[in-house]
């Protein structure tokens, strides 16, 4: 028998579906649902240009398409024959049917759904569980009309049309403009899967007597939250259950998953916009809003600040719908994604509801799973894990990882430790050298920051952290130099398109790595690497390959952060303000193995009110001013940024901060000269990583949320 053999030039890319940490989280829990066995369905959308790519032309971000189908995608299922007619635009009419009067969506435009299977297997497991994404097809419904009158050519160029609803993921983490398209894939992408469920239970059940016992949907952030109006339109126009029985159905098998802290976050749907495309949904919202205002006047009497405050329907210049106040109205459980965010949820984001509903809010810290991102991405950790614990079933049951902490001072695992951390900082640094041409030192401390480019997030803190250290070592005498811990500072990360302050941060990395890396005088002791198109395999590189990683972001303002978890489990040392799920990292780990900065969450708002006057250190005051002055060029470009965090406008507090993040920074480098010392913290690091595995926080879901048991699967 003969066998060819193809070798591809390349691995396949990724499947960029997402924009951050948001998408990141799921394809995480995808991971622990199937591995835990739990029967569990992912639904998507089928993007045909994925998250852009990002290239850097003289030190500028520019957005390419990712079009990641083009040779294909072995991976995935098409369902041809299993299809669904999505309704858009069109106006809603009366029907009389037994005697009740019905509405009927009389639809305008009707887009075909077709089905694109994922399979994602569990780990040592027979379970595999699916991610189903739709894509847009034109309707099999043709306009006869069109056809008719001679039209031929027209008819089938507007067929097409029906395609971009699914062609492209909007790059704009966490920002929300009103844009129809983007609400007609919201809506496409809920219809499709809420006819796809309700089919998929129909086909054993003759009524929907049992379909809360069967059936949770969980809706991550706002961005489904349709599917709730979706479930009821079905069940109330088209099933005839009438209200009372739909609207039970409905708060039964729905819960809400919030991922944000900032109000401003929030998604909110003009009215206009949502009765043009979904008129049928506005009444249906419009009719829950009118319920839930009467329980609320029942409940508190005339205070109508407090209506309007927690009414779906938001009475501002633009009227809009209030996504998350949706929600919560309709959902049994509210969940927070750490605990530092339920406490901001329950006194600040959403208190009022709070008030009304204590119980509904819960939170289940994020996780990450072991599987990708120890077992796939540091298979040299990996191997040395299970060696001193004697097995690998850390890789289903995380907890046996602590085991390791009897050992973190034991000089051999410590030399094997470290022997792997090299291994991996020859591989990032040999990327490194492929992608810029800098050779980096192995002995120097890899310090890195990667994640979605935000103000809130603060890699501009980092750069002005890496413009005063070079101004130190330019200062210093030979013998003072000697001393200076070496570093590679590398940072990556995606600015969405329109976000101009974003694009001028990546720029001043490129600008100040410019001078720095070219500095005869600096040499080894400082080189700042700016990584383009960071991405998942980018990050299943660079993580492993890292001594420390930054999580800075002002208190208050990161929900969770999952990014810090993948390093904590490669024995990557954090420094961090105590923000988001860093305070749980904290508590397992103990502040003296990290480097903990900055303003706590409770000391935010004070500062704040200091404006101007809040006390900033003289670094920072000359660093900013070497930004200015344009000792980096560039100076007038930068101006707007340097306006960001003086003048009373620093809003995310870098200078407040600043001392702090230098102080930390300090410590990081004392801690890194005693290497014994290090090897310790970074093995108490991984050692204590076991509360952020998504296997806990799914099956945390599982008990609290769903209600659903691991089914085996019998063959
Ligand atoms: I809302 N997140 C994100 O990446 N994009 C969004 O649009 C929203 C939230 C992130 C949060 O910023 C992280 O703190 C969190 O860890 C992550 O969602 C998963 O919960």
């Amino acid at each position: 028998m003969s066998c060819l053999v193809f070798s591809l030039p390349f691995k396949e890319g990724d499947a960029a579906l997402g924009n951050g940490g948001l998408a990141r989280l799921s394809a995480c829990q995808m991971d622990s649902l199937a591995t835990l066995d739990f029967p569990a369905w992912g639904y998507g959308l089928r993007y045909q240009y994925g998250l852009f790519r990002q290239i850097i032309v003289d030190g500028f971000q520019h957005e390419q398409p990712d079009y990641w189908l083009n040779f294909g995608n072995p991976w995935e299922i098409e369902r041809v024959q299993v299809s669904y007619a999505v309704k858009f635009y069109g106006t809603v009419e009366e029907e009389v049917s037994n005697g009740s009067n019905y509405k009927v969506w009389i639809p305008g435009e009707t887009v075909e759904a077709v089905a694109y299977d994922n399979p994602i297997p569990g780990y040592g497991t027979r379970n595999a569980i699916n991610l189903r994404l739709w894509a847009a097809k034109p309707s099999g419904q043709y306009d006869l009309e069109s056809y008719n009158t001679g039209d031929y050519i027209n008819a089938v160029v507007n067929r097409q049309k029906a395609e971009i609803i699914s062609n492209v993921l909007y790059p704009d983490d966490r920002s929300y403009q009103g844009k129809e398209l983007r609400l007609k894939q919201q809506y496409f992408f809920v219809s499709a899967s809420i006819q796809d469920i309700i089919r998929r239970f129909k086909d054993v059940h003759d009524n929907f007597d049992e379909f809360t016992e069967k059936i949770a949907l969980q809706i991550n952030d706002t961005h489904p939250s349709l599917a709730i109006i979706e479930v009821m339109r079905v069940l109330f126009d088209e099933e005839h259950l009438g209200w009372d029985k739909a609207w039970d159905i409905v708060c039964k098998i729905f819960s809400f998953t919030t991922h944000t802290v900032q109000p401003e976050g929030l998604e909110k749907i003009p009215v206009d916009l949502m009765g043009s495309l979904l008129p049928r949904h506005l009444q249906i919202i419009y009719d829950i809003n009118y319920k839930f205002m009467e329980e609320l006047k029942k409940k508190f009497g005339q205070d109508y600040s407090r209506h309007a405050r927690m009414s779906i329907v938001e009475e501002g210049a633009v009227k809009s719908i209030r996504m998350a106040n949706l929600s919560i109205v309709c959902c049994h459980k509210v969940n927070g994604v750490s605990r530092v965010h339920f406490e901001l949820l329950k006194t600040r984001v959403f208190k009022d509801f709070y008030d009304l509903w204590p119980l509904k809010f819960q939170y289940k810290t994020n996780g990450v799973t072991q599987r990708r991102w120890i077992v796939v991405s540091n298979p040299s950790l990996c191997a040395v894990i299970s060696k001193w614990l004697g097995t690998e079933a850390w890789v289903r049951n995380i907890d046996l990882l602590a085991g390791l902490r009897d050992y973190a001072s034991d000089a051999d695992l410590q030399q094997e430790w470290r022997m792997v951390k090299k291994i991996n900082k020859m591989r990032l640094a040999e990327y490194i050298e492929t992608l810029s041409g800098v050779k980096v030192s192995l002995d120097a401390m890899f310090d890195v920051q990667i994640k979605r480019i935000h103000e809130y997030k603060r890699q501009l803190l980092n750069v002005l952290g890496i413009i005063h250290r070079y101004d130190c070592i330019k200062s210093m005498n030979e013998s003072d130099r000697r001393k200076v811990v070496p570093r590679v500072c590398i940072i990556g990360g995606k600015a969405a398109p329109g976000y101009e302050i974003a694009k001028k941060i990546i720029k001043l990395c490129h600008a100040v790595a410019e001078k720095v890396n070219n500095d005869p005088g600096v040499g080894d002791l400082l080189k700042l690497i700016f990584i383009p198109d960071y991405n998942v395999s980018v990050a299943e590189l660079v993580i492993p390959g890292s001594d420390l990683s930054q999580h800075v972001s002002t208190a208050g303002h990161e929900a969770s952060g999952t990014g810090s978890m993948k390093f904590l489990m490669n024995g990557c040392l954090l420094l961090a303000t105590a923000d988001g799920s860093t305070v749980e990292i904290i508590e397992e780990i103990g502040a003296d193995n990290m480097f903990l900065l900055g303003a706590r969450v409770s000391e935010v708002p004070a500062l704040r009110d200091q404006g101007a006057s809040v006390r900033v250190p003289l670094q920072f005051v000359r660093v900013v001013r070497m930004v200015r002055d344009g000792y980096f060029g560039f100076k007038d470009y930068f101006e707007s940024l340097c306006d960001t965090v003086e003048n009373g406008k620093d809003f995310y507090l870098l200078g407040a901060d600043f001392a702090s993040y230098l102080e930390a920074q300090a410590a990081a480098d004392l801690a890194f000269v005693n290497q014994e010392k290090w090897t310790r913290m970074s093995i108490l690091s991984t050692s204590g990583s076991g509360r952020f595995s998504s296997d806990r926080t799914i099956e945390e879901y599982a008990e609290q949320t769903w209600g659903i048991e691991p089914c085996k699967c019998p063959f």
